[in-house]
């Protein structure tokens, strides 16, 4: 997969090149491209933002330095279908499991993280003729910008590409993989400070054991994420 990140903040993406993503750049199953937004601006204070026309609050990111950064990499795009551009934004579709698994088939994809109020609509508007636009969210709160949102894209898209995670049978049972919270786990010492594993994971009955963490796992949506437990009502047992 092809991934090219656009920002001011490029070195904030560094920790991409940690651990697992950045073992699988190594690997070449990941080709990460930063791009400095700043970069395709042409004043001598290479000026990104602007106020809002009609007044209010904050600043508007300029529409020319995205276009001309974009247009950089559509032309370096190999990819054989339309790339696909996400804006992250907290007025945008939540990412969720499901989202995560189908941006992951994907050949390339661009990552657009705005500061300030946002980029200029028409950017958007321009690039939707050239890329699929999906304007995207990490959950309902406030980020200061999108770059760590971007970063958390990225780690969820990306180990799910088949390579990135050594053992592919950890993505099977995490939590949400099946739309239930994962079941609690431990290792030794049997007995911790007191705290006894519970039996019947010593008990070797592989079928008991599977029963149980089935249980648990579907307690604990039950108790912490309601919403999730709502929408399960093929698991529901009166
Ligand atoms: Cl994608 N951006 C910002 N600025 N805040 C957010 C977000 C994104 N997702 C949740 N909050």
């Amino acid at each position: 997969m092809r991934i090219d990140l656009i920002s001011i903040f490029p070195e904030f993406f560094d920790a991409l090149d940690l651990s697992l993503i950045g073992r699988a750049q190594q690997d070449g199953l990941l080709d990460i491209r930063r791009h400095q937004l700043r970069d395709y601006t042409a004043d001598k204070h290479r000026t990104v933002d602007s106020p809002p026309v009609a007044g209010g609050a904050g600043m508007v990111m300029k529409p020319e330095p995205w276009a001309l950064a974009l247009d950089e990499v559509l032309a370096a795009d190999g990819a054989a279908e339309r790339p696909t551009l996400i804006v992250p934004t907290p007025s945008g579709e939540v990412l969720t499991q499901q989202a995560a698994q189908d941006l992951s088939g994907h050949q390339h994809l661009v990552f657009a993280p705005g500061r300030f109020e946002g980029i200029d609509e028409r950017v958007a508007e321009w690039a939707a003729e050239r890329f699929d636009v999906r304007r995207m969210s990490i959950g309902d709160y406030v980020l200061n910008g999108g770059e760590a949102a971007v970063i958390v894209m990225v780690e969820a898209v990306t180990r799910l590409i088949p390579g990135v995670i050594g053992n592919a049978d950890s993505l099977a049972e995490e939590s949400h993989a099946d739309g239930l919270l994962e079941y609690p786990v431990y290792t030794k010492p049997a007995e911790w400070r007191g705290r006894a594993v519970p039996e019947v994971l010593l008990s070797g009955d592989h079928a008991k054991i599977a029963a149980w963490r089935r249980e648990q796992s579907e307690a604990r949506t039950q108790q912490v994420r309601p919403d999730l437990w709502e929408s399960r009502t093929d698991l529901w047992h009166n």
